[in-house]
């Protein structure tokens, strides 16, 4: 694997950090990012919402999806010390891009209406020629995402709506789409595949604090779900963009983590 620079002196806890990735297919930053800075831009969210925080009569939707922000605070909470060490683990030095804003934002608001986005899935992240708009395409060697991200802004508990997130799905996720080549699928054609091959898998909940991030393989399958609690729940879900392909072979074996992860689970199916 890719141990290069700082990772030639990997700590016990950062091969750790790894070995729980690539088994579970996410890792729970604790204090990613200032709880502060988690406050700043929750008001910022607030804002765009137009709902009022202190009168839940002003909540008229389950989900209010907020698109991509760039004020100083989001570019803050995605660039600490803490997150970018654990890029470097997962993704490999050099090998993922900064980000300077934050989004979407999928908010969830305590209500008697179900949401119609809480279906099992894995995130698409890029349009091939032809495609639809909107219909975003994963493929094998997942072009355009090195990670999925979910950044707490509240306080989310397992009354809160977390994302249900179902633990080493992404080794079900690669023989699915091997057969798709390059071109990959859409988000709306593996939904289905990706819900039957990980159904076996046990459930955990994405909760934590504001400031806590959750890094999680592209490819692992986890699923909105209805709020029936009291405290709006305000999470960003951007991915982390890589600065180099991903690759699924390497004549020269310095795969990353992510990559890694997806050879096991080619590994497991062949
Ligand atoms: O809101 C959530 O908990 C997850 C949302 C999600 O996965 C999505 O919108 O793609």
């Amino acid at each position: 694997m890719r141990r290069r620079g700082r990772s030639t002196t990997m700590t016990r806890m950062d091969d750790e950090l790894v070995e729980r990735f690539l088994d579970d297919g996410f890792v729970k930053i604790e204090g990613a990012f200032p709880s502060r800075v988690a406050q700043h831009c929750a008001s910022l969210l607030w804002r765009e919402t137009g709902y009022d925080p202190e009168d839940p009569a002003s909540w008229k939707d389950p989900v209010v999806r907020v698109p991509g922000m760039a004020q100083g605070p989001f570019a803050a909470a995605a660039n600490t010390p803490a997150l970018h060490t654990a890029f470097d683990l997962l993704v490999g030095e050099d090998r993922w891009q900064s980000r300077y804003s934050l989004g979407t934002f999928p908010l969830r608001f305590p209500h008697a209406e179900e949401p119609d986005d809480a279906g099992w899935h894995i995130e698409g992240s890029y349009l091939p020629e032809g495609a639809q708009p909107g219909m975003y395409h994963t493929n094998l060697r997942s072009r355009e995402r090195a990670l999925l991200m979910l950044f707490l802004f509240s306080e989310v508990t397992e009354e809160d709506a977390p994302t249900r997130i179902r633990v080493g799905s992404h080794l079900d996720v690669p023989p699915v789409l091997e057969p798709y080549g390059e071109q990959g699928a859409s988000f709306l054609e593996l939904g289905p595949k990706v819900d039957e091959a990980s159904a076996h898998r046990p459930l955990a909940h994405a909760t934590g604090s504001p400031g806590d991030v959750y890094l999680c393989h592209p490819f692992l399958v986890h699923a909105a779900q209805p709020h029936h609690g009291t405290n709006p729940r305000f999470m960003a879900q951007p991915p982390l963009l890589p600065s180099e392909r991903c690759e699924v072979h390497r004549p020269d074996g310095d795969y990353s983590a992510v990559e890694l992860a997806i050879r096991r689970g080619l590994a497991k199916e062949h």
